[in-house]
């Protein structure tokens, strides 16, 4: 599954690493894939590179380094490029899978040079040396950061001895890359469009394998079967499956118990399509019918989210999204006889949050090649940012009762719901990439009842 042609994305890679170092200035970028991590015994994780890497380069090894900086060519500004990467290796090869080496790399991947990753270390002093400026990260790897240091500090006397020894600046390129990151390209668009397509389309089999008596990582077989058949090789992030009241733990991926009758399941679950990921939650009941108090608490939710989404416009403050959501959720739970009103009305019970106990976390983050994408949330005076067209936030408000709190009524005890949209910032209405995964009550009802249509054909 390829979203964005290999061809483009070099281009796309190569303007982005135009605009970057236009905007940082003058200096030495120097950015890591980042390398294979042991995962127990001589295992390792299935390596993903570094968004940020991935995003300059469209290179998908581990154990690179991307160099890159500005030159003034006969009045323009040219960018530079090297790429240090694992050289070729028969043996290596043999048991451990291609690699594009330094030869190919280079051609295939729209850079002026391409090494051998063993020459990093050798060669950077030459290349630092021009500049008084190193943008990089540090704090990913100690031996790197080491190494890196010792590099510049001998620089300062080596490269500068006829002058006051001087290492080079060190600047963070993180925040830049970020800025660039939060506004998605054309390209990226339609990757992100794909990734919702299919995780939506995995959601909605979900609903339609599920019944009382499965468990919840039959559940997520089916939801993950979709989207590897599909040939989106991996989640944004793990799957979370949780019946009944694990609804209740946000981050829960146990997943391992068994579908009861009478008990929402909710399912918050993306996949990546062309490194970028979709991030869908939806909570639906396990036999297809809501209890009175599971769709009041239902309702309640997705008046916020709708309200939400509607603040999804450029020009307004991306917290926009929580306040609306929070007002809403607040209000519910008054009418869900949850909170009492007290003197001061609404605008009191928000300010002593007394939502929070049933509302805890954040209503939406950025979305893109990671699930929590780049990309500030507040300018440096500490203000919201603005929506700005090109923006993919998430909309996701929940509410969560505590199965084990005696002052809650009791039908309300291990309810858990959520409900999660992706939405493009355009420069009118807010579009929602997720709006193909059933939502409403009336929806999901839909789909319950060609369910149970679908089994009384088969048994019949
Ligand atoms: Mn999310």
């Amino acid at each position: 599954m390829e979203p964005i042609p290999r061809e483009d994305l070099v281009a796309l890679c190569a303007d982005r690493r135009r605009r970057l170092l236009a905007k940082l200035g003058d200096g030495l970028l120097l950015l890591r894939s980042g390398g294979e991590q042991i995962r127990n015994g001589d295992v390792t994780w299935s390596f993903r590179p570094g968004s940020d890497f991935y995003y300059l380069t469209g290179f998908p090894e581990p154990d690179a380094i991307l160099c890159c900086h500005r030159e003034r060519v006969r009045g323009r500004d040219v960018v530079r490029t090297v790429l240090f990467v694992r050289p070729r290796d028969k043996l290596q090869e043999i048991w451990h899978g291609r690699r594009v080496g330094a030869q190919r790399a280079g051609k295939l991947f729209g850079l002026d040079e391409a090494r051998p990753i063993d020459e990093f270390w050798t060669a950077l002093p030459e290349l630092l040396a021009p500049h008084r400026r190193l943008y990089v990260r540090l704090g990913d790897d100690a031996e790197f950061d080491r190494r890196l240091l010792a590099t510049c500090a001998a620089s300062a006397f080596t490269l500068r001895k006829r002058n006051v020894p001087r290492h080079p600046e060190l600047v963070d390129p993180t925040p830049a890359l970020a800025d660039l990151r939060v506004i998605k390209e054309a390209a990226e668009i339609t990757a992100m469009e794909q990734a919702a397509e299919l995780t939506s389309r995995a959601h909605v089999a979900a609903m339609l394998a599920a019944r009382p008596g499965l468990h919840e990582y039959e559940i997520q077989q089916v939801l993950e079967g979709v989207f590897r058949a599909a040939g989106s090789r991996r989640n944004g992030y793990d799957s979370i499956v949780a019946s009944g009241s694990n609804a209740c733990i946000l981050h829960y991926t146990e997943n391992d118990r068994k579908l009861r009758g009478g008990e929402l399941l909710l399912l918050d679950a993306g996949t990546e399509c062309g490194m970028y990921t979709a991030d869908i939650t939806r909570t639906w009941p396990v036999d297809g019918t809501f209890t009175n108090a599971q769709a009041a608490v239902y309702d309640v939710v997705l008046k916020a989210q709708l309200a939400a989404i509607r603040q999804v416009r450029p020009g307004r403050p991306w917290d926009a999204i929580h306040k609306t959501a929070v007002r809403v959720l607040t209000q519910g739970l008054v009418e869900l006889g949850v909170l009492r009103a007290r003197r001061g009305g609404l605008r009191k019970l928000i300010a002593d949050e007394a939502y929070k106990p049933f509302y805890m976390h954040g209503t939406g983050h950025w979305l893109g090649l990671d699930v929590h994408d780049a990309g500030a949330y507040y300018d440096a005076a500490g203000k919201p940012l603005r929506f700005r067209p090109g923006m993919v936030i998430t909309v996701e408000p929940g509410l969560y009762f505590d199965p084990s709190d005696r002052k809650l009524p009791s039908e309300l005890r291990g309810i858990g719901v959520r409900i999660e949209d992706d939405v493009l910032v355009t420069r009118g209405d807010p579009r929602v990439l997720t709006a193909s995964c059933p939502k409403t009550r009336r929806d999901l009802a839909q789909v319950f009842a060609a369910r149970a249509a679908s089994r009384r054909s088969a048994s019949g």
